[in-house]
C-alpha cells in the first residue's frame, strides 16, 4: 500500500483548501490530476473512489475522504499538533473551537453553497434567462455575505477570522474569495476582505499550491 497521502485535485477547485493546508503542515503527500475536461471525474475508475464525481478527495491509508471541509479538519486535528507552522483547528471543547466550527459551517453551506449556484445556474433553471437570474440573484447574496465577512474581519482581535491565529477558516475562506474574481463587486473590494487577501497570498503554502496546479495572477 502506498503510505503517502494523496490529495485528488483539479486546478483552481475545491481542492484548494486542503492544498494550502497539506503545504502549511508539511506533509508528505502526492497530488493526482482528475481531468475535468476529459470527464475524468465522472468516469468509473474516480467513481469508484468518490461515488459523488466531485472534487477534492483525500486517501490517507484507509481512509478516503471527501468534503473539502472536512478534510481541512480532518488534516488539522490529526496532523496539526506536530506542525511547526503551528495549529490550524483550535483545541475541542473551547470557545476558539466553537467558533472555528461557526465560520466553517457558514463558510461551506452559505457561501460557497451560493458560489456553487454562481457557477452552475443551469443546474437550478431549465432556460437560459432563468438561469441567468439565478447566477444574478446569487451574486447578490454572495455581495451581502461578503458584507458580513468584511465586517467580522473589521471587528476581529487580530488578522484572521478567529483573531490571533490563522485556522483552516482563513485557507477556506482564501479560496472561497478567490473564486468571487470575476464578479462585479468581487471579495478584494471590500475595505477589510482586500488586505486580509494580501497577507494571506504572502503565505509561501498558497504561493506554492497556485504554482504546483498552475494557476496564474490574478489569484483574487
Ligand atoms: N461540497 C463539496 C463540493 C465539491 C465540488 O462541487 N467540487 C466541484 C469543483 S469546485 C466539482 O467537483 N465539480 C464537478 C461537478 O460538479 O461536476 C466540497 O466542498 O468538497
Amino acid at each position: 500500500m502506498d503510505l503517502m497521502m494523496q490529495l485528488y485535485y483539479s486546478p483552481g477547485t475545491a481542492c484548494l483548501a486542503p492544498h494550502f493546508l497539506l503545504e502549511e503542515l508539511g506533509l508528505p503527500y502526492q497530488l493526482v490530476l482528475v481531468d475535468t475536461s476529459k470527464q475524468e471525474h465522472q468516469q468509473a475508475a474516480y467513481l469508484k473512489l468518490n461515488p459523488n464525481g466531485k472534487i477534492p478527495l483525500l486517501i490517507d491509508g484507509d481512509l478516503q475522504l471527501t468534503e473539502s471541509a472536512a478534510i481541512c479538519l480532518y488534516l488539522a486535528d490529526q496532523y496539526g499538533a506536530s506542525a511547526q507552522s503551528g495549529n490550524f483547528s483550535p483545541a475541542i471543547a473551547t470557545p476558539e473551537r466553537a467558533r472555528l466550527y461557526q465560520w466553517m459551517m457558514y463558510l461551506t453551506n452559505t457561501l460557497q453553497a451560493e458560489l456553487l449556484s454562481y457557477f452552475y445556474p443551469e443546474r437550478l433553471h431549465d432556460d437560459v434567462l432563468g438561469a441567468a437570474q439565478v447566477q444574478a440573484h446569487a451574486e447578490q447574496r454572495v455581495a451581502q455575505m461578503l458584507g458580513y465577512i468584511d465586517d467580522n474581519l473589521a471587528q476581529s482581535q487580530g488578522e484572521y477570522l478567529l483573531g490571533e491565529h490563522v485556522s483552516i477558516a482563513d485557507l477556506f475562506l482564501f479560496m472561497l474569495c478567490r473564486w468571487t474574481r470575476g464578479m462585479q463587486k468581487p471579495a478584494r473590494d471590500y475595505p477589510h476582505v482586500a488586505p486580509y487577501l494580501q497577507r494571506m497570498l504572502t503565505r509561501p503554502s498558497i504561493v506554492k499550491s497556485f504554482e504546483m496546479e498552475g494557476i496564474q495572477a490574478p489569484f483574487y
